[in-house]
């Protein structure tokens, strides 16, 4: 295997196109022969995170658990893509420590929360709003912007093809374009 295992975390609002950019980025890093995995919510929180509300508490141990599965996963020498929001500074830090600073690569998807709640794929703004979900992360429960991400993407205006490049380049700079 040539690939060095490392994790590239996405953090950022619900509907801030984490998932899609990981998505786009799992693509390309298979084309390129790459080994990687995502966990997002759809595979994490549907399973081994079940139990797991969005109280204060339970994002934490969301966290924490997604970050011990990570280690395991480098284990085996697998690019990891994580994409969760991750609201805190400590949360993010407690990610860091368990993964290890080398390899725990921030990427910060910036989109506003106005055009997050104006796209709005679930309604769970809407819902958020009208206080049918408690704890919604930018309505009622807090969201931290990274000081120092590895990468700061402006997602505003999604261009995806050029956003994944960009990514690849400065996760993977031995890559040659
Ligand atoms: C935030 C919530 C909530 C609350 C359900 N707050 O846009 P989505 O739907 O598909 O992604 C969101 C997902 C967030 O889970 P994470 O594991 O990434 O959160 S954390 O890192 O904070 O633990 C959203 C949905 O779950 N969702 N209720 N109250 N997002």
């Amino acid at each position: 295997l040539k690939q060095r295992a490392k994790v590239i975390w996405f953090t950022g609002l619900s509907g801030s196109g984490k998932t899609t950019l990981a998505s786009a980025l799992e693509k390309r890093l298979f084309e390129l022969n790459y080994f990687c995995q995502i966990l997002d919510g759809d595979n994490v929180r549907s399973g081994i995170n079940k139990n797991l509300k969005f109280t204060a508490e339970d994002r934490i141990e969301n966290i924490r658990r997604i970050a011990e599965v990570s280690k395991l996963f480098m284990n085996c020498g697998i690019i990891l893509i994580c994409a969760f929001i991750s609201p805190t500074n400590k949360i993010r830090e407690m990610a860091r420590e368990i993964i290890g600073d080398e390899d725990y690569l921030e990427v910060f998807v910036n989109t506003p929360l106005e055009v997050c709640e104006n796209r709005d794929p679930k309604g769970l703004y809407k819902k958020a709003r009208a206080g049918e979900i408690k704890n919604f992360t930018g309505i009622s429960a807090p969201f931290e912007a990274p000081s120092h991400p590895f990468v700061e993407i402006d997602n505003s205006n999604p261009k995806i093809d050029e956003t994944v490049k960009e990514l690849l380049k400065a996760i993977i700079p031995e890559i040659k374009f």
